[in-house]
């Protein structure tokens, strides 16, 4: 039985983790024989119900066609599902146009679409984009390739110990100069949650842009973008159940229809001579080419698999599986946990180090035990310089993990512990 199978469309079912469970295959396979599979690292990605594999199945089977270009049956039938997961997406975020959603590949491309699209345009030297010191890569490096380019310039609000955001040194830093504040709703590397309540208004009182990066934020927290006071969302879908390969850029449509294209090329086009070029409307204008059809739709299955649960659900279960990680890690000696203390300001991450033992090693040994976590400077090497440290090991939980998992989790670390303050022999 899965979920959606004995489900009315759009109903609300309660959260039953042993049925969730069952809906992931991948849940059931061994890394080894006798050790089965504990997936802790979906911060990185998450797995795939059967509901959104077999949509992917069933597109491939029964409709396979190019979008908006055909009047054949397949085509219309692409194109209505398609354009049908865009509408989906755009209900989930609370978007009450889904010509605002424009499909991408991921976070990092809908946060380069901005800054190609609406900064390049908009942006002169002098004016300022404020980050964080807790970004990810992809909401960085947009921003210093453009500083370069237009001499714009880069503030960071700072990190505190705690590894939540220095909102004093916020106040100053955002400033009647500020253009955008190009900020994550929650920290990858350290699950922090960033009040952006308090922050965007201050960018807004500037009359700045405002940026959210959600990349972890939509998979795991009720989002909505009519009380969001952003301007801009950026996330991923392959964190939140759906394909790799898809992404989405929200934006407020003045704004995106007041900004260049991305990219060149078939399906922007209003029209085309030898001399020069019309563009389509939005969101057409900055899907150039043949889309990712297929995983748009599998997109659409994973975000009404996360509609059926309710986001509500999905930060209930986190908060209890993060709440028990974070004292049961914390009984492990040795143990240093990163990241703010209190379990409602983050989301399901817990970044930790293991006194003496190198966070590669920690992720190798708990491999043998079948747990999968992931281990490194997370793309945010920001965050590992102000915490002193080259790399973190990272245990990120979604739906269907449980607390046994996290028993799991804290054996392996005691086993891992126990091996390196051996000298490596017997694990
Ligand atoms: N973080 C992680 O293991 P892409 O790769 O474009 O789908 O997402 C980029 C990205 C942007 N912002 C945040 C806050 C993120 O967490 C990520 C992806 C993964 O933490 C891969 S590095």
């Amino acid at each position: 039985m899965t979920l959606t199978a004995h489900a009315e469309p759009g109903a609300r079912l309660p959260f039953d983790l042993a049925r969730i469970r069952r809906d992931f295959p991948i849940l059931r396979r061994e890394v080894a024989p006798g050790v089965p599979l504990i997936y802790l690292d979906n911060a990185a990605t998450s797995q795939k119900p059967v509901q959104v594999i077999a949509e992917l199945t069933r597109f491939y089977r029964d409709h396979n066609a190019n979008i908006h270009r055909a009047v054949h049956t397949l085509s219309v039938e692409s194109t209505e599902l398609y354009e049908g997961a865009r509408a989906k997406v755009a209900a989930f975020i609370g978007a009450t146009d889904p010509r605002e959603v424009i499909f991408t590949r991921n976070t990092t491309e809908s946060i380069n679409l901005v800054a190609h699209g609406w900064a390049r345009k908009f942006l002169r030297a002098g004016d300022e984009v404020v980050v964080s010191e807790i970004e990810h890569h992809s909401n960085i490096v947009p921003w210093q390739m453009l500083r370069d380019e237009r001499g714009i310039v880069l503030r960071y609000i700072p990190m505190l110990p705690d590894g939540t955001l220095d909102l004093e040194a916020a106040r100053q830093i955002i400033g009647p100069k500020t253009r955008l504040l190009s900020i994550t709703a929650m920290s990858n590397a350290l699950g922090t949650i960033v009040p952006l309540e308090v922050l965007i208004p201050l960018a807004k009182v500037q009359g700045a842009v405002v940026l959210v990066d959600g990349a972890q934020s939509v998979p795991h927290l009720p989002v909505d973008v009519r009380t969001l006071g952003a301007d801009f969302l950026a996330f991923s879908g392959h964190k939140m159940l759906g394909p790799t390969g898809i992404g989405v850029l929200w934006g407020r449509l003045p704004l995106l229809e007041s900004m260049d294209p991305f990219l060149g090329g078939g399906d922007m086009i209003l029209t085309v001579s030898m001399e020069r070029s019309t563009w389509a409307d939005v969101p057409a204008k900055f899907e150039a080419g043949t889309p990712n059809i297929a995983d748009a739709i599998g997109l659409g299955a994973a975000v009404d698999y996360l509609a059926a649960l309710g986001m509500d659900e999905v930060r209930r279960h986190e908060i209890e599986i993060t709440d028990y990680a974070l004292r049961r890690l914390g009984d492990v000696p040795g143990v240093t946990i990163f990241g703010p203390p209190d379990v409602r300001s983050r989301g399901g991450v817990v970044s930790f180090a293991l006194e003496g033992v190198h966070p590669h090693d920690v992720g190798q040994v708990l491999d043998t035990k079948g747990v999968a976590i992931r281990t490194g400077h997370h793309c945010a090497q920001p965050v590992m310089t102000a915490l002193h440290v080259p790399a973190t090991a990272r245990a990120s939980f979604y739906i269907y993990n449980t607390v046994a998992e996290v028993d799991t989790l804290a054996s392996a670390i005691e086993s891992a512990a126990a091996f390196f303050h051996r000298g490596g022999v017997g694990i």
